[in-house]
């Protein structure tokens, strides 16, 4: 038994339905091997689908969550997932300014639901304040098209947006393409001015829920185990590809026979 595995921190809000947020994170990081620390920073209530409302936790209580983190654990990486706010952003980018440990940034706005997230305001304190010396980025279609303010739609605006990216902010990008039409789900990663391409083959027919937060928690967890930063995607792409091929469906009708039984 490993009594000391590797301990990485998520920022991030809680999912109540469990497929995304800081429960899509510890689970992913339990299956790593790792050990998971928490800072939240809203509550969403929601099921897959249908965001419902959200809390953000004050910005002050944020920055005690994950200063007691870093002052009584040996992090080895964070992630960031929801910010929900631009004083939650500014206090994590003010932390990330004074260590430094890897962070992997998923530049959460919008849920595959098009709810919005994030407070627009937000999006210009990740670009100027904690995207510079993140070790990576991984926005979706939708959040590299707000970062750059145009759309980005298909694999050849992809190569375009992710070198932009890349030039503009100076760290490297993960572009997740994974809502691009077709029979794979292709990423391009740019670093060191270099693109590499990660396929997996599409899943269609489900409703997906939390899967960019269970990739970058696989991606952090894969950092924290010392794997190069290639080689932990590589693994988290296909980490993720499985948990979608596996993913579970409860019927409603199942959910309402089970409240029947138990009203009877
Ligand atoms: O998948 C994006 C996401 C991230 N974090 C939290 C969420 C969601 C989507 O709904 O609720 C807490």
């Amino acid at each position: 038994v490993n009594t000391s595995p590797p301990v990485v921190l998520t920022i991030a809000g809680s999912d109540n339905s469990a497929g995304a947020g800081v429960q899509a994170d510890l689970k992913t990081f339990f299956a790593h091997g790792v050990y998971g620390l928490t800072a939240i920073t809203c509550v969403v209530a929601e099921v897959p689908g249908v965001v419902s409302a959200i809390a953000p936790v004050p910005a002050e209580v944020v920055a005690k969550q994950i200063e007691l983190c870093l002052a009584h654990y040996p992090v080895a990486a964070i992630k960031t997932g929801l910010l929900c706010s631009r004083e939650i952003v500014e206090v994590v980018a003010a932390f990330f300014s004074r260590h430094e440990i890897p962070i992997v940034i998923d530049p959460v706005m919008i849920a595959t639901s098009g709810d919005l997230l994030l407070a627009v305001e937000a999006i210009e304190i990740y670009q100027t304040k904690l995207f510079h010396g993140a070790t990576l980025v991984t926005p979706n279609l939708d959040e590299a098209g707000a970062l750059l303010g145009r759309p980005v739609r298909e694999i050849d605006e992809m190569r375009v947006a992710g070198r932009d990216l890349e030039a503009r902010f100076g760290c490297p990008f993960l572009l997740k393409g994974g809502h691009l039409k077709g029979k794979d789900a292709t990423d391009l990663l740019f670093w060191n001015h270099q693109v590499e391409e990660f396929s997996a083959p599409f899943v269609a027919g489900i409703q997906s829920h939390g899967t960019g937060c269970t990739y970058s928690a696989a991606i952090v967890a894969g950092l924290a185990l010392g794997f190069s930063l290639d080689s932990a995607i590589r693994k988290a792409k296909d980490y993720v590809t499985r948990a979608i091929t596996g993913h579970f469906r409860w019927n409603e009708i199942d959910a309402l026979n089970h409240h029947a039984s138990e009203a009877s």
